[in-house]
């Protein structure tokens, strides 16, 4: 483990280093920062000092694009199983990344309020015997990004994408902006003139390193690190467990980084790797342990009990293997569970506070694990749903509890005829209630969202263009009901990525929002001050159905030129087949499919790139219709077009900037759903949640 005389004076002796997980829109507080730097007595005060190193994250700018990139795969305590990130479809740009320097050294930045919460202090504690360390967190040069911005005067945006260039010129240009980020930050704290704080180091925020044919950070980090250390910096990394590229661990001093912390990743995964295995992995790649806590409210107690178990595990091992005394640790907190912690109403949950200072201090003594849960203590049955998806190509079934959390997943291709749809629902449900009651899940309802005009009362389909053949008069309310013998409620995919957005989602506290999704068909929900809008007959926000060309082909819905003709997935596959001037889209295997498309895009075929541009051109134009009406706050997109390419979505933000009404378009803000492709399945959940729940005392466990 890299702890010796020679790294304490290095590494200005570095051992305990906090993650302050911290949100763009507020700034880091004394008020905040003091449960961090201090130890806090029972009357409040302080009367030692806490943590000596101090590590700046933040995910996202304030507009929400992405300054973090992440993989993750595993299964998580509460079992929602594998999952992982790919690069963000909504990176940063120069822009995001200067907001992120104004963060960090601006006068309300985090750095000020940490140096004035440490000169605070310091009347009511001996001042310090080292400058407290700071890390700050380089913002991850997304290979989505083909716009950063201009870097020096040379005439062009910075473009990290290999769509029009090839890869080492794009790894050029990432590494350009990480450099020019790092200068940046020198120059800021020259200016700084922070009297308690010593600036220690960077810290690189994905917890890989990666490499593939459209990545290359092998090379990045290998020369950003020389540009780190030559501006007298550390170069500091908090890898995953299971991460991908693990082994890089081994010989990451000689390549890489001047310092790393594993993550045991032990806290969060049914099946994870326990802390005796990852603190050998840890001495021996001469890396620190990341601690690793987080509060959640409302949890099951089973889980509860599972956390607490495993958290005394992280403290208990630290004695047992020497790392809590012989190495560095960071201390993964969630955004600020150690606050929380401190003025818990639950006397375990305050311990565990008291528990960690010691950690800290070099003098935890190991305390018993508290009791596991066992089959006779009582534990309440969670509660689930059934949720169905039904689109135009996939038909989905998932088990959702109610945290939220997707307990299984089944998915298939959408059958071709009324009869197998509805007898593929009937397998899928059948198969989905012996999965919840197997895991002791108590089931409340059924939720469905479709394609179609639903009759929200009555649960019947009425109508529905051919994407779904067929799909018209369907009683599915009552079937499902008579079947199965749990209530059941139908609504539009339109309206169910709404409320799935609302409830679960990036609206959470918005509420003027208007929810596309992007699937075979283009299908829409729109809430206006706070309430889901319904109309006469729930057939509103059929967004795929405006006319954007008078002239245009005939549509599924019956009338002519519909957007969905363009801007769907099966409106690009169509208009590839039908545009003459557009010969050279074909997928690997001949094909033209949506898939095929984007690919083609990525690989920067001509065609692609402008049936994409024409494509979102379309929807923009049609959405800033919606704008003028609807004056919404935000766009959300959703469905398995999100990825398609980004030549798709900026020509959409451009068009719509264009031509929706000025002061109306000005606030608009365009996102992405966090759930993409699970938004329907959500969405069912939600309403099925919400409609059990009326009329009983019991509330929605949502996070
Ligand atoms: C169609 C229409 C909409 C639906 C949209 C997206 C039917 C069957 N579908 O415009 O109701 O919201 O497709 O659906 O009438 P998906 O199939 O792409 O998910
Ligand atoms: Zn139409």
């Amino acid at each position: 483990m890299p702890y010796s005389k020679q790294d304490l004076i290095e590494f200005n002796h570095l051992r305990h280093l906090v993650l302050l997980y911290g949100d763009s829109k507020r700034p880091w507080t004394n008020e905040q920062l003091k449960y961090y730097a201090a130890h806090l007595g029972s009357d409040g005060k302080a009367d030692d000092w806490f943590f000596d190193s101090f590590l700046f994250i933040n995910p996202k700018s304030r507009s929400g694009r992405d300054y973090v990139a992440d993989v993750n795969l595993g299964k998580s305590m509460s079992g929602e199983g594998d999952f992982f990130t790919v690069c963000s479809p909504n990176p940063a740009d120069k822009g995001d990344w200067e907001e992120l320097l104004q963060f960090y050294f601006g006068k309300e930045g985090a750095l000020h309020a940490l140096d004035n919460t440490i000169e605070d202090l310091s009347g009511s504690v001996a001042a310090p015997e080292h400058r407290r360390n700071v890390v700050l967190t380089l913002p991850y040069p997304h290979i989505t990004q083909k716009r950063f911005g201009e870097i020096g005067h040379t005439g062009g945006d910075l473009n990290f994408s290999i769509e029009t260039q090839n890869l080492s010129v794009a790894t050029e240009s990432r590494l350009k902006a990480e450099m020019w980020f790092i200068d940046r930050i020198m120059e800021m704290w020259e200016k700084a003139h922070l009297k308690n704080i010593n600036l220690l180091g960077v810290y690189w925020i994905f917890e890989t390193v990666y490499r593939s044919w459209e990545v290359d950070d092998h090379l990045l980090l290998k020369e950003l690190r020389k540009h780190v250390n030559s501006r007298g910096l550390k170069f500091l990394w908090i890898p995953f467990y299971a991460t991908y590229n693990f082994h890089l661990l081994e010989d990451y001093k000689k390549y890489y980084f001047d310092l790393a912390f594993l993550q045991p990743n032990f806290l969060f995964y049914k099946d994870g790797k326990d802390i005796e295995t990852a603190s050998a992995v840890a001495r021996k790649c001469d890396a620190g342990i990341e601690m690793e806590y987080y509060l959640e409210l409302d949890e099951p107690i089973s889980i509860k009990n599972e956390r607490h178990i495993r958290f005394r595990e992280y403290l208990n091992a630290g004695v047992k293997y020497g790392y809590m005394t012989e190495s560095v640790c960071a201390h993964f907190q969630g955004s600020d569970s150690l606050e929380r912690m401190y003025s818990h109403g639950e006397p375990i949950e305050r311990e565990l506070y008291g528990d960690i200072y010691r950690f800290v201090k070099g003098d935890y003594k190991i305390k018993p694990y508290p009791p596991a849960p066992s089959r006779s203590n009582f534990v309440p049955r969670r509660r689930a749903v059934i949720s169905l998806d039904l689109g135009g190509t996939n038909l989905r079934m998932a088990v959702v509890d109610d945290a939220g959390k997707i307990v299984h997943w089944r998915h298939g291709k959408t059958p071709a005829s009324r009869q197998g749809i509805l007898d593929t629902i009937t397998d899928k449900v059948s198969e989905g209630i012996k999965l919840a009651e197997s895991e002791g899940l108590k089931l409340t309802g059924i939720g469905m969202s479709t394609g179609g005009r639903v009759n929200f009362e009555n649960g019947i389909i009425e109508d529905s263009t051919s994407l779904i053949p067929d799909w018209k008069n369907v009683r599915i309310k009552q079937a499902l009901e008579e079947r199965f013998n749990i209530p059941a409620v139908i609504d539009n995919d339109g309206n169910c990525s709404a409320l799935a957005e609302k409830i679960f989602g990036k609206a959470k506290s918005v509420d003027n929002f208007i929810a596309i999704v992007l699937g075979t068909g283009i299908g829409g929900g729109i809430y206006v001050d706070g309430k889901l809008l319904r109309g006469r007959s729930n057939y509103t926000s059929e967004i795929g159905h405006i006319t954007v060309d008078a002239g245009g082909p005939k549509c599924s819905c019956g009338g002519y030129g519909c957007v969905e003709l363009y801007s769907s997935g099966s409106g690009l596959v169509r208009w590839a087949e039908e545009d003459s001037s557009l010969t050279t889209i074909v997928g690997t295997s001949g094909d033209r499919s949506t898939k095929a498309i984007a690919e083609s895009a990525r690989a920067g075929n001509a065609d692609a790139v402008e049936l994409l541009k024409r494509g979102g051109e379309r929807l923009g134009a049609a959405t800033a219709g919606l704008v003028n009406i609807f004056n919404p706050s935000m766009i959300i997109f959703s469905g398995s077009l999100v990825n398609v390419g980004n030549q798709y979505f900026d020509a959409f933000r451009e068009t719509l900037f264009q031509r929706a009404m000025k002061p109306t378009s000005d606030s608009v803000e365009i996102v992405f759903s966090d759930f993409p492709q699970e938004v329907g399945i959500m969405g069912a959940a939600a309403l099925a949640f919400q409609s059990s729940l009326q009329g009983s005392s019991y509330s929605m466990n949502i996070e």
